[in-house]
C-alpha cells in the first residue's frame, strides 16, 4: 500500500493525461495554475471539536454536536496551531484559516462583547508568518445566554443587546485580521435560534433578528479589510420545529441590504436539495457567496467532506458560472471519530480534486452541445469525462507543489500521531 510512483512515472502518466485533455481543448497547465490562485478557508474548529479556549470546560451548544473520542486533540492555541501547520503542509496551493471567536487567546476571562484584536495578536502573527489570510465568525452558542436557545432574536432586549455587541466586536476584529494580513476577512454570523416545536409566532423572533442584524452592520467597516456574510440553515438539535433564520430570511436580508454576503452551507437544507443549483440564482442578486462546504448525513449537516457528486456539482457550478472570482470557499464540518487532522486533510484536498476536476472539463463543448440541443452527446461527454485521467494531474499538482501523492499523506499522519498527538493526554 506505501509503494509510490517514481517521479518519472508520474511524470509520464502527467504527460499523457495532457495530450489527452489538449485533445479535448483543455489546457492542462492553465487550469493548474488557475487552481493555484484558489484559496480554500480552513475551519479550525475540526482541530478541537469546536471547543475553543475561552472556556474549556464549556460544552458544545448551540443544536450541532461532534461525536467521537479520538486521541490527540488540540487543547491550546499552539496545539492548534501546530496541528493546522501540518495540515497545511499536505495540501497543495495556498490555503486560509477561519477563525471562530472563542479561539482568542487570553489570560483572564473575556467576555463575549469585550473581545478584541488583542485577543488574536497570536493567530495574526502566525498567519502572517506562515502567509494565510484569515476569515473570522461570532460564536453565539456555548456560553450561558445561548442556553435557551435564542440570541439575536431573543425576547429579552439586554440578551440581544450583549450579542449585538459581540457581532460588531467580531467585525471589527475581522478588520483587524484584514488590514494586517492584506486580504479582507470574511466575518460569517451564523445563530442557532429556533425552536424545538412547533411555534405559534414565526414572526416576531424573525422581525427581532432583523433588528438585531440591521444594528450589528448599522457601523460601516471599510470593505478591504472586512466582508460581512450571513448563513442559513434548515434545522438543528434542539430547534426541529422552527429556525429564526432560515435561507428565505437570508436570502431576503442580503438581497436587500445589498452589501452582505450570503453563506450556503452544503448541509443546511432538505437532503435532496443541493446548494449546487442556488450558486447561479443566488449570485444574480447578490455581489459575492460564501460557501461552508460540508457533507450532510441524516440529522448531521457536518460530516467530512469527500468526493461525492454533491461536492463535485458544487464547485463545477462555481468553475462553470465563472464565478471564482465572486465565490469564497470554506469548509465546515467536524468528526471526532478519526484523526482530525486526517479528516481537515481529506475534506480540503477533496474540495481542491473537484475544483481541479471542474477545472479540467471542455465545458463550452458542452455547452455548445446543449445549445444545439444534441443532449446524446452532452450525456455521452459528461459520463465518459468521468473516467478521464485527472488523477495523473492531480499528483503532478501535488507533485509539483511538494506535497504527498495519493495516500501519501496519511503515513504523515500517522507518524504525526505517534510522535505528536499520542503524547497529549
Ligand atoms: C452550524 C453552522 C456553522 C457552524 C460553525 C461552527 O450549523 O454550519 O457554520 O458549523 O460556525
Ligand atoms: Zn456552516
Amino acid at each position: 500500500m506505501n509503494q509510490q510512483p517514481t517521479e518519472t512515472q508520474l511524470l509520464q502518466a502527467y504527460e499523457m493525461a495532457r495530450d489527452r485533455y489538449a485533445a479535448l481543448g483543455v489546457d492542462v497547465d492553465k487550469a493548474l495554475d488557475r487552481l493555484a490562485q484558489i484559496s480554500i478557508s480552513l475551519h479550525c474548529w475540526q482541530g478541537d471539536d469546536v471547543g475553543g479556549f475561552e472556556n474549556p470546560d464549556a460544552g458544545l451548544s448551540g443544536g450541532i454536536a461532534v461525536t467521537g473520542n479520538y486521541p490527540g486533540k488540540a487543547r491550546t492555541a499552539e496545539e492548534l496551531r501546530q496541528d493546522l501547520d501540518m495540515v497545511f503542509r499536505l495540501l497543495p496551493g495556498h490555503h486560509r484559516l477561519n477563525l471562530h471567536a472563542i479561539y482568542l487567546e487570553s489570560e483572564k476571562k473575556i467576555e463575549r462583547n469585550e473581545i478584541r484584536p488583542e485577543h488574536f495578536e497570536g493567530w495574526v502573527a502566525w498567519a502572517r508568518a506562515n502567509h494565510h489570510g484569515i476569515d473570522f465568525n461570532p460564536t453565539l452558542f456555548s456560553h450561558p445566554l445561548a442556553d435557551d436557545g435564542f440570541t439575536l432574536a431573543h425576547p429579552d432586549p439586554g440578551i440581544r443587546q450583549f450579542w449585538i455587541e459581540h457581532c460588531i466586536a467580531a467585525r471589527e476584529i475581522g478588520a483587524y485580521f484584514g488590514k494586517e494580513l492584506g486580504t479582507p476577512c470574511v466575518t460569517n454570523v451564523w445563530i442557532p435560534d429556533g425552536y424545538k416545536d412547533t411555534p405559534v409566532d414565526r414572526l416576531a423572533p424573525r422581525e427581532r433578528l432583523l433588528e438585531s442584524l440591521d444594528a450589528i452592520f448599522a457601523k460601516e467597516i471599510d470593505r478591504r479589510y472586512n466582508l460581512d456574510a450571513v448563513e442559513a440553515k434548515l434545522f438543528g438539535i434542539g430547534s426541529e420545529s422552527y429556525v429564526v433564520g432560515s435561507h428565505e430570511f437570508y436570502l431576503g436580508y442580503a438581497v436587500s441590504r445589498g452589501n452582505v454576503l450570503l453563506c450556503l452551507d452544503s448541509g443546511h437544507f432538505h437532503p435532496t436539495e443541493s446548494i449546487a443549483d442556488k450558486i447561479s440564482s443566488v449570485l444574480l442578486y447578490v455581489d459575492e457567496l460564501l460557501l461552508h462546504v460540508s457533507r450532510g448525513v441524516r440529522w448531521d449537516s457536518d460530516h467530512v467532506v469527500t468526493l461525492n457528486d454533491d461536492t463535485l456539482a458544487i464547485l463545477q457550478e462555481v468553475v462553470r458560472g465563472g464565478f471564482l472570482d465572486r465565490v469564497h470557499i470554506g469548509l465546515d464540518f467536524f468528526d471526532a471519530s478519526i484523526n482530525r487532522l486526517a479528516a481537515w486533510a481529506i475534506g480540503a484536498r477533496n474540495a481542491l480534486k473537484a475544483l481541479l476536476i471542474a477545472l479540467l472539463e471542455p465545458t463550452k463543448m458542452l455547452r455548445d452541445l446543449e445549445l444545439q440541443g444534441d443532449f446524446t452527446s452532452r450525456l455521452v461527454l459528461l459520463e465518459e469525462l468521468k473516467m478521464m485521467p485527472f488523477e495523473a494531474v492531480w499528483d503532478y499538482y501535488c507533485l509539483r507543489a511538494d506535497v504527498p501523492i495519493g495516500w501519501g499523506y496519511l503515513e504523515e499522519i500517522k507518524a504525526y500521531e505517534a510522535r505528536v498527538l499520542a503524547k497529549r493526554s
